[in-house]
């Protein structure tokens, strides 16, 4: 098993996937392998990864029965990732918004050892090349906001989908159940992280680490729909909520009140 494996969730991206970059990728060495879940395609993205495959090394497909929804195709990944032994797992996105350098940037980062958890951040700086339309700019900004306060740490950018991990049993840990959102699993996942998670310790805030991007672009052909955004904002909110009053502090509270 390669050291490092980098899952990339597909649904219905036969005609997205940049096969060249996809395989320059794959070939660029430093031990890193790509592992791609296809999430119930109706087109034919298992196809053309299989092709792809098999031209290049360090390509493999994982194909879930039906469309389970990015956040279980990642979780599948990851899983079994970590179970073939990888050090390193991640996750980009199939349209390659973050593109293949800064991948592979963000990859370095990790298995140099900067921090556990390693994640691509959208930051708009001059010399950064961050192509995204005013509306997705400033609703990011939004959810990133209450992500941070959901989280309780600065984190800038939960939703870049870029994040490279090294192996602790925290993230293990984290990994075994579902998320319970479909689109905020990112926030989820730090969270449980951040916090620790069945039984497992938390990381520590330095064990987490933004690497702002040189070049990112809203890559057209989204799969996530407005309805599938504006979701995505409930169960942010539903995290606030359960971060701000924990059940079992309610608990607590209603125990007392009866005592
Ligand atoms: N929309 C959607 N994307 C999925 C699903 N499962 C996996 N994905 C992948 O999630 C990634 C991000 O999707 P994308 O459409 O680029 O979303 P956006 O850039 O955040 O608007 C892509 O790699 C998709 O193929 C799913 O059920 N729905
Ligand atoms: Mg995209």
């Amino acid at each position: 098993m390669p050291k490092t494996v980098l899952v990339i969730p597909c649904f219905n991206e036969e005609r997205r996937l940049d096969r060249a970059e996809l395989a320059r990728l794959a070939r660029a060495g430093g031990d890193l392998a790509l592992l791609f879940v296809d999430d119930g395609s109706r087109d034919r993205t298992p196809d053309v990864i299989r092709t792809l495959a098999v031209e290049v090394p360090g390509i493999s497909l994982r194909q879930l029965p039906a469309n389970a929804g990015k956040a279980e195709a990642v979780r599948a990944g990851l899983l079994a990732a970590l179970a073939g032994g990888a050090e390193f797992v991640g996750y980009a996105d199939a349209d390659l918004a973050t593109p293949v350098d800064e991948i592979l940037r963000l990859v370095r980062v990790a298995t140099g050892g900067a921090a556990t958890a390693v994640l691509a951040s959208r930051v708009r700086l001059l010399g950064a090349r961050i192509e995204r339309g005013a509306v997705r700019h400033y609703l990011g900004r939004v959810f990133a906001t209450i992500a941070s306060l959901a989280l309780r740490l600065p984190v800038y950018d939960t939703q870049c989908g870029a994040k490279v991990f090294r192996r602790t049993r925290t993230l293990e840990a984290a990994l075994a159940a579902p998320f319970r959102t479909r689109w905020a699993f990112d926030v989820e996942l730090l969270d449980r992280l951040a916090r620790g998670w069945a039984g497992a310790p938390p990381l520590p805030r330095e064990e987490f680490l933004e690497v702002p991007l040189r070049a990112w672009r809203d890559v057209g052909g989204s799969r996530l729909s407005a309805l599938a955004a504006a979701r995505a904002g409930l169960d942010l909110l539903g995290i606030l909520a359960r971060s701000r009053f924990p059940r079992s502090s309610l608990d607590d509270r209603t125990t007392r009140r009866q005592a």
